[in-house]
Parts: C-alpha cells; structure tokens; sequence
C-alpha cells in the first residue's frame, strides 16, 4: 500500500518552472496571433506568472530568455519577482535570431561568430550573477542543411571548445544544461541532435554541465522515460524542459497529446530519486500557447505534471518489485497501470486545499478578474513575442 501522507507530502514541495515567453505572443513560420493583455515586458512576465503560482501553490520560478528578456537592472528584476512570490529561474540563450548565425552559431566555420556567440553565452553567465540564477540553459540551432555543406566532426570540436569556455565561467553553484533536438531548423545535420551527443559533451565538461530532456524533442515513438532513467541513473540528468507534440516541436501543453507517456517520465523521475529535494532536476515548461489564453494554458500544464506526478508517487513499489522479481509479467503491468488509471483529482485538490489554495485553480483564475484587468490595462506599447 502507498503511503498517501507521504504521496501529499511530496507533492506540496514540487516546484514547477514557467517559462517567460510562454507569457508573451508566439505562434508558428505562418501566424503568430496577437493575444489582448500581454504583456509587454519583462515585468509585466512576471505579475503573469505570479498568478500562476498564486493559484497553484508550485511554480515559484520563472526561467528568462536573453535578449527578450533584456533589462537595464537584473538585481531589480529579481527583487520585482521576490516581491510577488518568486523566484529567476534559469537563463535561456540565444544564439538563432542573429543573422550572423545562418551557419551556426558556436560550431559556425568561422571564428569570429563562434567568438560572437560565446561571448553571448558569458554575457548569460553574468545575468546569473545578478539575478542569482543557477542554471544556464542551452539550446542551438546549429546544424547543416545539406550533406557536404560542413564538416561534421569539426563542427563537433569547434562545439566543445566553446562549451568548454562557458563551463570555465561558471561559478560555484551553477550549471550548464545542455539541451538537445533531433531536428529543426537544421534538416540534415543537427550539431547537438540527441542525448548521447549532449551526454557525451556534457561528461567531458564536467559535474557541472548536465543534460536537458525537452520531451517534444525526440522522433515519433521514442522511449523517452528510457533515456531519463538512464539519464538520472548516471547523474546527468539537470532538467526538463515539459511540453507535447504530435507531429514535431508543437510546443503544446505539456500531457495534452500523451499524459501517459508523463506518467511513465514521472515514474523513472520518482523511481530514480529525481524528485527528491536536491536531486537537482529542473522541472521546467517550455511551451508556447499560439491560439489558447496563455495563463489559463500555463496553469493548466502545471495541473498537468501535478496529475502525473501523484499518479507517478502512487505506483505501489513494493507490489511492484515483487511481481518483477517473480517474472509475473501482467502482475507487473497492472501495478503501473493501476497508478496511472488512480483519478488524483479529488487528492490533488485536498493538497490544494492544506496548502491554503483554492482547490480548483482555473476556476479561482477565472474569478480574480485578472484577466479582463491585464485586457484593461496594458494598451499600447509592443506585446511580447519571441520575435521571428
Ligand atoms: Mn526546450
């Protein structure tokens, strides 16, 4: 039997990152559809956020992008965030709006972009500094479209040297997460394309760099849960960045298009000692909400993960240890499923309700009013988006 105190008891400590630009407008290469009341900067990010952990009691942090996120004064948008509640998160880069980086960005052929965009990285590490964030998050666009264009395993050196520069800086307490993406915009080479390639730059650099699992990032079918066991059974698992796809990096709300496969991440996440505090695994949206009301999407992806996670801490472990050891395979089988098919509604709305929160967040949201105030009151100026 699972110890339901116990199952309460961790899930009022988790803490999910919401990410800035899911905040600001966003669309597709076709569309991007401007939303009233968005905000249009960083500080009006983060009165968004705030509601979003006003309302469900776990996303205390936000993580920023650099540039969209650029302020004169990072120490006082720090404050800003503690004032309501939360906290920076990580710093996201960005080395793919810059036409100097058509070729790549640290593995582009030449020196002086590669300069260029580590220089952009450093720039991200003193933000750290300011803000008293304590992860850099990485992803690059670096790739090549056509076989030929480039030389691959140069591309690979010129990533380490850079990589290798960065990590030098980082202070203590830091960490370099190192995210990968199997495709897009590169078609036909991707310079950091998979988990072993992040793993295998991330080992060379040192305890300090780690991998970022970002769940829409990964061709159709993968076992995904397979790499995060394995991620987490070698310390090198530094966070996630949550969404869903169906087709390619849809960037949609994290468990929309497959909650199971969120329950079985959150179960090697749980079975592997990754929700343990101090475990070091970054739970981190990274999403975009191109047609829905972006607060309500955020809050709903968070009550997403809570599901997956309760379901994950209520697989009966021991019941399920026993029917492994004794090769009893649908015995097995149907302890996992019995977690996954536990309606944890009615508990994750008693945690809310000892939390001292509304036990149905998207309704409590519905009626602060908030949304037909930000409507209201941020006219003029220029929304948010992520620029393309
Ligand atoms: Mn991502």
């Amino acid at each position: 039997m699972t110890d339901l105190a116990a199952v309460k008891a961790a899930l009022k400590t988790q803490a999910v990152e919401t990410p800035s630009w899911a905040y600001g407008n966003s669309g597709t290469r076709f569309k991007v559809f401007a939303q009233a009341g968005v905000p249009r900067d960083p500080w009006e990010k983060l009165q968004d956020a705030a509601k979003v952990h006003e309302f469900t009691g776990v996303a205390p942090t936000v993580a920023l992008h650099i540039p969209w996120d650029k302020v004169e004064d990072y120490a006082a948008l720090a404050k800003y965030a503690e004032e309501r509640g939360l906290r920076l998160g990580a710093i996201n880069s960005n080395t793919f709006q810059d036409d100097a980086y058509k070729l790549g960005s640290i593995c582009h052929p030449d020196a002086a972009v590669r300069r260029k965009a580590v220089d952009h990285l450093l720039e991200c590490v003193d933000i750290m500094d300011a803000t008293g964030s304590a992860d850099l998050k990485l992803w690059f666009a670096d790739g090549t479209n056509y076989p030929g264009q480039d030389d691959i395993r140069a591309r690979q050196d010129r990533l380490a040297e850079g990589l290798a520069e960065v990590y030098e800086r980082l202070g203590e307490g830091q960490r370099m997460l190192l995210e990968y993406k199997f495709f897009e915009p590169a078609f036909y080479t991707t310079d950091v394309p998979d988990w072993g390639t992040a793993y295998a730059h991330c080992l060379k650099l040192g305890p300090k760099a780690q991998v970022v699992v970002d769940t829409g990032h990964h061709a159709p079918g993968t076992n995904i849960e397979f790499i995060v066991a394995t991620l987490l059974r070698e310390g090198k698992l530094g966070g996630f960045d949550f969404n869903s796809r169906f087709y390619a990096d849809d960037d949609l709300m994290v468990g929309a298009a497959d909650p199971f496969q969120l329950f079985r991440i959150m179960y090697e996440v749980v079975r592997g000692g990754g929700f343990s505090a101090g475990a070091g695994v970054a739970f981190m949206l990274d999403q975009c909400h191109n047609i829905e009301a972006k607060i309500p999407a955020i809050i709903r992806s968070v009550m997403n993960v809570q599901e997956a996670t309760a379901k994950a801490l209520l697989v009966d472990r021991t019941a399920l240890a026993e029917a492994q050891a004794a090769g009893d395979v649908l015995g097995a089988n149907a302890v996992l499923m019995d977690a996954y098919n536990t309606d944890v509604r009615p508990l994750l709305r008693e945690v809310r309700e000892e939390m001292g929160l509304d036990p149905d967040p998207l309704a409590a949201y519905a009626r602060s009013g908030w949304a037909e105030r930000i409507v209201a009151e941020r006219v003029g100026g220029q929304q948010a988006g992520w620029g393309a």
